[in-house]
Parts: structure tokens; sequence; C-alpha cells
């Protein structure tokens, strides 16, 4: 082991080149971390918390260095974000070209090329090969925020549904449409109005099919809403910070072929499942279904804030000419950083690295549940995987120890990550450029701490 001052003469460059180890030299926090963990209840809002305890200095493979030498395996990605590496060369040699070149004209003022490309791009790569268009902007909830304006300008209609455990961002439109009330939503509404909510299917919790779960949120939203009055549904495939939830086969379809009966536009929020995270390019691949409206971001583009609506071109169209937009919208960096991220997603293995990964993970942790009743359910696809924590007598979840879990698991220097409307879910959201013996050796320290909570 090398000792904390000897790491500490220069700031590691980050990338797949830094030492693919979890090495740990102080305690975390170590003395610099603190330091700025000190600086930050000063300086910066108390609602903006922060998961592991460090300050980072470095990232890139499966390790994110902190300012005191440790060196700690990623299994989060900074959510699902860094999901080609953090640093990726493709991504550096493209945001370095850019800066130099312009970094902003405003896209509504002087167009550039980069922005048209990623569109392009986005119109051949998202699910389904009918006529497509793409909008650009900085952050998923503003493209959610977005897709509904979208939806209901093209319906003329104004409700829209969203689902239990759902969660779809910070902003007063995205946080109606998100379902947990604390941290996201306590104490600052009051709310967007026009916003229902309808039953998700939850094999583990429901019990149903998923044609028997749809039947319930159909029947729900017709009762509760009416066809006539909505506009859209929105739903993320997979449900990411509400537990990871994959609904019954069959769900998802129902929901599709009801929309398309009832003039309502089926909204998919891939902002977290999408560009290989699943295995797939997107989850809705996975279960067969052709959105009309896709939203996306984080892993678009390898870090760099960008996100986007694409979908059928009739409906993109709807709105009159300036009707959509923002200063910052596909900015020509974050675009150049998507075309390298959508470059990497297609030609360098990422939907099989995720399918190893998948293999990888849930061999680990069906490993646990099968020796260890507090392990409730492990699911998830591709390098997207959770386990459920709870009581084994009643079922019931168990946060207290998902939460010891996961800080012990941080204290030992592997980044965990926790989701779920109870609180009892840890999840695996590994960049796809981890080694497999980083991830051996994160279940390792995760079973650890399992062992000793
Ligand atoms: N839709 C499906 O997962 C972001 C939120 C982290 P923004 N999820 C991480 C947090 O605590 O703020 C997310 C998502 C889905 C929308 C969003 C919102 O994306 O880029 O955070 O706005």
């Amino acid at each position: 082991m090398s000792s904390a001052a000897d790491t500490l003469t220069e700031t590691p460059l980050g990338g797949p080149t830094l030492p693919q180890e979890r090495r740990l030299v102080t305690s975390i926090p170590g003395p610099r971390s603190q330091e700025l963990l000190d600086r930050k209840a000063d300086a910066v809002a108390a609602g903006v918390g922060h998961t592991a305890p460090v300050q980072a200095v470095a990232a890139g493979g499966g390790v994110i260095v902190d300012a005191d030498g440790n060196s700690l395996i990623d299994l989060g990605s900074g959510i699902a974000v860094t999901t080609i590496g953090n640093a990726h060369p493709k991504v550096v040699a493209a945001v370095q070209a850019q800066v130099a070149q312009f970094t902003h004209t405003c896209f509504m003022i002087a167009p550039y090329d980069s922005y048209v490309s990623v569109a392009e791009a986005l119109n051949r790569i998202t699910p389904g090969d009918h006529a497509k268009k793409s909008a650009l902007f900085n952050s998923g909830a503003e493209a959610v925020e977005n897709a509904v304006k979208i939806a209901r300008k093209y319906t003329g209609k104004q409700a829209v549904v969203a689902f239990d455990h759902g969660y779809h961002g910070r902003t007063n439109l995205t946080m109606a449409l998100t379902a947990k009330s604390m941290p996201y939503k306590s104490g600052f509404g009051p709310f967007a109005s026009e916003i229902y909510r309808a039953p998700l299917s939850y094999p583990y919790r429901d019990g149903l099919d998923g044609g028997l779960a749809a039947k319930k949120a159909i029947s729900m939203i017709e009762k509760q809403v009416g066809a006539d009055n909505l506009a859209a549904i929105i739903i993320e495939p997979i449900q990411g910070e509400g537990g990871f939830i994959v609904p019954a086969d069959g769900f998802l379809p129902a929901l599709v072929e009801w929309c398309r009966a009832n003039d309502v536009v089926f909204i998919a929020d891939e902002i977290q499942t999408g560009f290989a995270r699943t295995g797939e390019m997107f989850a809705s691949d996975l279960f067969g279904i052709v959105p009309d409206l896709i939203t996306t971001a984080k892993g678009i583009a390898g870090g760099l804030p960008l996100a986007a609506v694409t979908g059928r071109s009739e409906i993109m169209d709807a709105s009159h000419a300036g009707g959509l937009g923002g200063t910052y919208g596909g900015n020509p960096i974050a675009c150049a950083a998507a075309l390298a991220a959508i470059d990497v997603f297609e030609n360098d293995g990422m939907l099989e690295r995720a399918r190893e990964i998948e293999a990888v993970l849930k061999g680990r942790l069906e490993d646990l549940q099968a020796a260890d009743p507090r392990v409730g359910d492990v699911r998830g696809h591709g390098a997207m995987i959770a386990a459920e924590f709870v009581d084994p007598a009643t079922g019931e979840p168990d946060a207290v120890l998902t939460a010891a879990v996961a800080k012990a698991s941080i204290a030992q220097g592997v980044i965990v990550l926790t989701c779920g409307t109870y609180g009892n879910v840890i999840r695996f959201l590994p960049p796809l450029s981890i080694t497999d013996d980083l991830l051996h050796e994160g279940m390792d320290v995760v079973a650890a701490a399992l062992a000793a909570s």
C-alpha cells in the first residue's frame, strides 16, 4: 500500500489508465475529504446531500480516487451517467476539440452540426422505425417537462398519468409526476395540476401477472381520469429511483396498446434505463414496446449535461415554431460528447458488456439471497441490478438494514447507492468499463457488510 502522502504529490488523471484497484490509505473520509465536507456544510445549501463522504479528484474505468489517495470501486456511475466510463478517451478528445472551436452560440440563434447529428443519431437508435424527430435539453427533468408540453399540444388534452414508484425529476411539474414525498416533494408544493397516479406492476409485492396489473391500471385511468381528458401516460420501463422494479411481462405492451386505441401519447422515461444500461440500447427493447415519445439524459453524453425528447414526427412537430427551446439546450460541447458516447455505445461492445455484468451481479446476489433470507428479491437487467432487503418474518421492507449495508460498503471503499419507495433497495449501476475483478471485489465487500449488519 502506498502512503497517502505519495499519492498526493499530484492529482492523478482520470480515465481508464487510472490504476484499477480498491485502495484505502486513510479511513473514509480522510482528512482532505473531511476538510471539503466542512466547507460544503458552510457554503452549500443543506438540501444538497451526498452519498460518499469523499472529495473526488479523478475517476475512470471502475474507480473514483479521492483527495486523500483512496481509490473507491464505483458501483453507481454518478447515478447511471458515466455508463461508458468516466473521462472516456473518445469523450475527452471530442470535448477538447469542441471547446477550442466554440463553446456556445445558442442553437436557436446560430445552429451547428453536432446538435443535428445528435438528433439524427437518436432518431435512428431509439425504438421503432417510424419517422422521428428530436429536441435537446439540459437535464432529465427538463426533457420530461418538454415531453409533457409536446403531448399536450399534440392531443389538445391536459391530464397526465404517472405511476406508483415513478421518478421523473425535481422541477415543479416533474415533482408532481414523481411518486415519493420524502425527500423529493415534502414541503415543496403546491404541485402542478392535472397529474394522476396509477398502480404499477410490482411482481415481488403485488403477485399479479402483467395482464391483470395492466387491467387494474387501465380501469383506474378510465374511471378516474377518462381517455377524453388524457394527453399522455409517462412511465419508466424499469423504475429507477422507485426500486429497480421490473414490471411483469405484458404490462407495458398492454398500456401501449390502450394508449394507441385512445389517442393518448405513451411516453417512456428512459433517462435512467437508456443507452445500453439494461443490455439493450433502450429498456423498451427488452419489453418489445415502441413508445410514442422517449425521454433520455444521463448516459447520453458520458457525463456532460444533455437530455432529449425523441418521438413520432407528427407529435414532435405539433408545437408552433419557437415553442420549444432554451438558452443552453443541445450545447455544442455536450453534443460533441454525445456523438462520441453514442459511437462507443454502438461500436465498442457495450450491450454485450452490460449483459456480462448482469451475469456477475445476479450470480453474486442470488448466492447471497440463497444464504440470507433478508435478501427478499434480486432483479434488474444488464448493469442495472438491485437487491430488496426485508424482514424475513413479515416481508416488510428493512430500510435500516439497507442503509447500514450501504454505509459499511462505502466505508470500505465501495460506492453503492440505495433506492426504493421504502428505502430498502441497494442498486448496482457500475460503469460498463469496470473490470470483473473489481465487480467481484465490490460484491465481496457488500456481502461482508451484509453479514456484519
Ligand atoms: N427520470 C427516470 O432517473 C434522475 C435523480 C437523483 P435529472 N434520477 C436521478 C436525484 O436524487 O436527484 C431521473 C430519472 C428518471 C428523470 C430524472 C431526472 O433527471 O437529470 O436529474 O433532472
